[in-house]
């Protein structure tokens, strides 16, 4: 009886709460300007508007990982996954689901306010970092900067040489871009996987490359010499790292905090955009709690309104508002123009000979660079798969050239957007990733491992994506800096402006781009 009752008032807490929603906002506040999410895109926004004296306010729906749980650590690791490592699941979604067949990979866990999301659409998943920090917090750190030829070719209204001599530059130096000392990496147990992987590239007659991170290697021969607690050295990365990686917590965000113009608040998450008729930008952000249950909305009224929620996340939020009728003059291009940057990712079989190590990195450091082959233009970086047992396998994440897009559509029935993407676009970027480890295996005698992606004997791993880009692309659903077609002193600045492929890992490039629009916009939108 008691637990009834309990369970009534609850009942009628979430029912009074929901109604909060057509009610008005518990709390309505008014900046200068604001940024929505506080990934790359958000967190450049934030430091150059801070530091232009312009008071602004960050909206994160993910939570600050900066507290401790029960164990002493902040995040947990892919080894040992907790309620911090997903967002509000009861069992976790690991990209790699099997090992032989078993289901070992994923546990059950309660639901929580976690670090990493896996956003389904039809057929395609799309994984992201929550929380303050964005992606920065669950990414594999490789920070790449794309061909020269091939940013020219995504961004041809783009200043290539600009790009390369500045926002790149800046874009690595803050975000704290190192590589791996060579002698160390030829000599280390925890590289050897990537060592073997080299080896069959290298006899396959393919060119590999060493690719920077912002993990900090100084830290991890640290790690590796026991003077310093191990983190990319114990299976720490998709669900966060507690050492050594350069979030965007420790650099662009702390430098835009340190401005002392920029607030950020977490656990709100923003649901619609509109206009004032005085022209100023209105936003409606829930308030969750630990549960997800929302607390509360709040109303922000703001003059400068710059998108930063990623690919899916401003894709969505101005798809609907255009279709709602919030925003209705955006531009028709905006919501399409999608792509997955190409990700496949594949495991292959060794031979008994070729062991791949216990100890293994969770850093990835090499690609194997194929990108110049017309026929068929490919990079894959070489992944770890940390398990601390030896098992022969060679992970894989290739980016291939897959020219397919697709768009968002909205359902004002549920208000839910929709991607287009089909399970045949996926198709292209296994045929090209099929073509390249074809190859490898021919030449090394190796075979394809069927165990890693689920019962059904899958060798590519094609329904997923880790770089999802595009939705918002620059020069179409804005103008060549950003700057929201149609509506005055709105701002893409995160991956959603990419056009849906970049040939290598996504976030220096988000980051220059967002410099770049940040250097414009500063000096001519915001004179008095
Ligand atoms: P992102 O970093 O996703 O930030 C968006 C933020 O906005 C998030 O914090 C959201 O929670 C928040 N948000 C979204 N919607 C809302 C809303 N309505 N209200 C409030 N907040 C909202 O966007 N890239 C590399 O270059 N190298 C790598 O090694 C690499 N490894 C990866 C590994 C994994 C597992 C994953 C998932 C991604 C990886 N990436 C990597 C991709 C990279 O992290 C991604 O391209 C960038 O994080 C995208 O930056 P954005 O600024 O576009």
């Amino acid at each position: 009886m008691a637990a009834l009752q309990t369970a009534a008032a609850l009942g009628f807490t979430r029912v009074s709460l929901a109604s909060a929603h057509a009610a008005e906002p518990d709390a309505v506040e008014s900046v200068p300007a604001l940024v929505v999410g506080s990934g790359y895109g958000g967190a450049v926004a934030a430091l150059r508007l801070g530091e232009a004296g312009i008071r602004t306010v960050v909206l994160e729906m993910g939570r600050l990982w900066n507290t401790a749980g029960p164990d002493g650590k902040v995040f947990c690791s892919t080894s040992a996954p907790d309620r911090r490592s997903m967002w509000f699941r009861t069992r976790t979604e690991a990209p790699l689901a099997t090992f032989l067949w078993l289901d070992v990979v994923n546990k059950d866990i309660s639901p929580y306010p976690g670090v990493l999301d896996r956003v389904r659409y039809d057929h395609m998943s799309v994984y992201v970092g929550r929380g303050v920090g964005g992606g920065s917090l669950v990414n594999g750190g490789m920070a790449v900067t794309p061909l020269q030829s091939y940013f020219a070719e995504q961004f041809p209204t783009v200043d290539t040489a600009e790009m390369y001599r500045t926002y790149f530059p800046r874009a690595r130096s803050m975000l704290g871009v190192n590589t791996v000392d060579p002698a160390w990496f030829e000599s280390t147990e925890w590289y050897r996987f990537t060592r073997i992987s080299r080896k069959h590239a290298t006899n396959t007659g393919l060119k590999t490359t060493f690719v920077p991170s912002v993990y900090d290697f100084a830290h991890m021969q640290r790690e590796a010499a026991g003077t310093a607690t191990r983190s990319a050295l114990a299976q720490e990365v998709i669900y966060g790292n507690n050492h050594g990686k350069r979030t965007l917590d420790k650099t662009y965000l702390a430098a835009a905090l340190g401005t002392g113009n920029v607030t950020i608040h977490t656990l709100e998450k923003v649901r619609s955009i509109s206009r004032a008729p005085d022209g100023t930008y209105v936003l409606t952000a829930d308030r969750i709690d630990d549960t997800g249950t929302v607390v509360g909305t709040k109303e922000y009224g703001c003059r400068y309104l710059f998108l930063g929620g990623g690919s899916i996340g401003t894709t969505e939020l101005l798809v609907r508002a255009r279709e709602s009728g919030t925003l209705p003059a955006l531009d028709p291009s905006v919501g399409t123009g999608w792509g997955a940057n190409g990700n496949v990712m594949l495991g292959r079989a060794n031979h008994l000979w070729d062991t791949v190590g216990e100890n293994q990195s969770t850093m990835p450091v090499m690609g194997i660079d194929d990108w110049a082959n017309a026929a068929n233009p490919v990079f894959a970086e070489i992944a770890p798969l940390p398990t601390g047992l030896e098992h022969w396998v060679s992970l894989y994440l290739a980016i291939t050239k897959n020219p397919e897009r697709a768009s968002f559509t909205y359902d004002s029935g549920s208000g839910a957007v929709r991607l287009g993407w089909s399970a045949a676009q996926s198709a292209v970027s296994v045929g090209m990733a099929k073509k390249l480890f074809d190859r490898i295996n021919r030449a090394n005698a190796t075979i394809y491992r069927y165990d890693l992606f689920g019962s059904g004997n899958k060798v590519f791993a094609d329904d997923f994506t880790y770089h999802p880009l595009g939705g918002c692309v620059l020069g179409r659903a804005t103008d060549d800096y950003g700057r929201v077609k149609g509506y005055p002193r709105l701002y893409v600045t995160d991956g959603s402006l990419v056009p849906g492929s970049i040939g290598v890992n996504p976030f220096v490039t988000i980051t220059a781009l967002a410099e770049r629009t940040m250097a414009r916009v500063l000096v001519e939108d915001t004179a008095p």
